[in-house]
């Protein structure tokens, strides 16, 4: 037996904190999953692919978003889609399953009950499709007795694992993270956490095969799973499906750094970043020649991305009166520039007052720089 496991596309979502043309993008790279998937089944020569849960993004997606999964689905005729609810399109999500149903293909098979289905003459799926967004108790629970006769048992869940706390929905945890072993499953599939992840020597979370937060390090992939027979163990391949780079980076600075080749450092390479989400938090201290000069350099290299952000607010800045030569020797502006300096370094002061005095005084060297 030879599949392929994947959860959590979440085709639709809105990504709206982004702007318009990014969304669109991100939307369009969670679409074709789809035919990459499909793509991948070839190559591999697997008969069936299993989603975990969270296909769609909502229990009311858009009508062409049903659509157009299940047409693309119709399209990779050479494999068997087989779908199972997670919690954001649970089961009780009635109007999304009853177009579902209307417009699955002959290989589409949705999993919407919790009882055995007949994958081949060779393995038994045993799904647990959410009834609800929470549904608040381990629906794993009936593997341990189902009845497969000598077929492998596959099980196939979306929710957390007890000892796992750390949900994506931050959701109370309740699939009993032995369960593989308690109910005799040759591989127990999970979705729900968005970053690929072991949890038993047959139990796998397969991950997003894109990203949809910077929270993961690992590439998104889907996973290929192989079973010889009954006492063989599965053999788990990690296949690359994510195409959208979602990164963080860090840049410490210390007040002698230079600001420029330091962020020189914690780039993405350049033939990476029109596909790079960029998230970028600058922490330490600069003086106020290398905080302009890092502005500099991160305004140049901003339009290289798809998405790029810097947050400089926790910059700390350390600066001495030749520093404050370049906005003036003497007269209005050096006195200026001399009680912004004392308010953005003054403790008495509030955290807000002094990151405006920073900024005013950043603005003048700026000025000064360029005059
Ligand atoms: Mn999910």
């Amino acid at each position: 037996m030879k599949f392929i496991h994947s959860s959590d596309l979440h085709l639709g979502k809105t990504f709206g904190r982004f702007p318009e043309d990014v969304r669109v993008r991100l939307r369009q790279a969670r679409a074709e999953v789809l035919p990459r998937l499909a793509s991948l089944a070839r190559d591999h020569a697997v008969s069936h692919i299993l989603l975990a849960g969270d296909t769609f993004d909502q229990t009311t997606p858009a009508p062409s978003v049903i659509r157009q999964a299940f047409n693309i689905m119709r399209a990779a005729d050479h494999v068997t889609w087989v779908l199972m609810p997670g919690n954001h399109d649970h089961t009780n999500a009635t109007e999304l399953w009853r177009q579902a149903i209307q417009d699955a293909p002959p290989n589409v098979a949705l999993q919407l009950k919790a009882e055995p289905y007949a994958l081949n003459a060779q393995a038994t799926l045993l799904p647990a499709p959410p009834t609800e967004r929470h549904p608040g108790r381990d629906l794993t629970d009936w593997f341990d007795n189902a009845a497969t006769g000598e077929t492998l048992r596959i099980g196939l869940a979306h929710g957390s694992v007890t000892n796992f706390d750390t949900s994506e929905e931050g959701a109370s945890s309740v699939i009993a993270p032995d369960r593989a072993r308690r109910a005799g499953l040759d591989y127990l599939g999970l979705g729900d956490w968005h970053g690929q992840l072991q949890v038993g020597p047959e139990t796998w979370y397969s991950g997003a095969p894109e990203a949809d937060g910077f929270k993961h390090a690992r590439t998104p992939s889907a996973l290929l799973i192989e079973i010889a027979g009954k006492s063989a163990p599965a053999a788990v391949t990690s296949l690359p499906t994510g195409t959208i780079n979602w990164q963080r980076a860090t840049l410490d600075l210390a007040g002698g750094d230079d600001c420029e080749t330091a962020h020189e450092a914690v780039l993405p390479s350049l033939s990476e970043r029109a596909f790079t989400l960029f998230n970028l938090v600058v922490t330490g201290r600069s003086g106020p020649l290398g905080r302009v000069a890092l502005e500099k350099a991160i305004a140049k290299v901003t339009p290289d991305f798809l998405w790029h952000r810097a947050d400089l607010d926790a910059l700390g800045i350390v600066h001495d009166t030749a520093d404050l030569d370049v906005i003036d020797q003497q007269g209005a502006l050096r006195a200026a520039a001399e009680a912004l300096a004392e308010e953005a370094t003054d403790e008495n002061l509030s955290p807000e007052t002094r990151e405006t005095a920073q900024a005013a005084l950043s603005h003048l060297f700026s000025f000064a720089l360029e005059a």
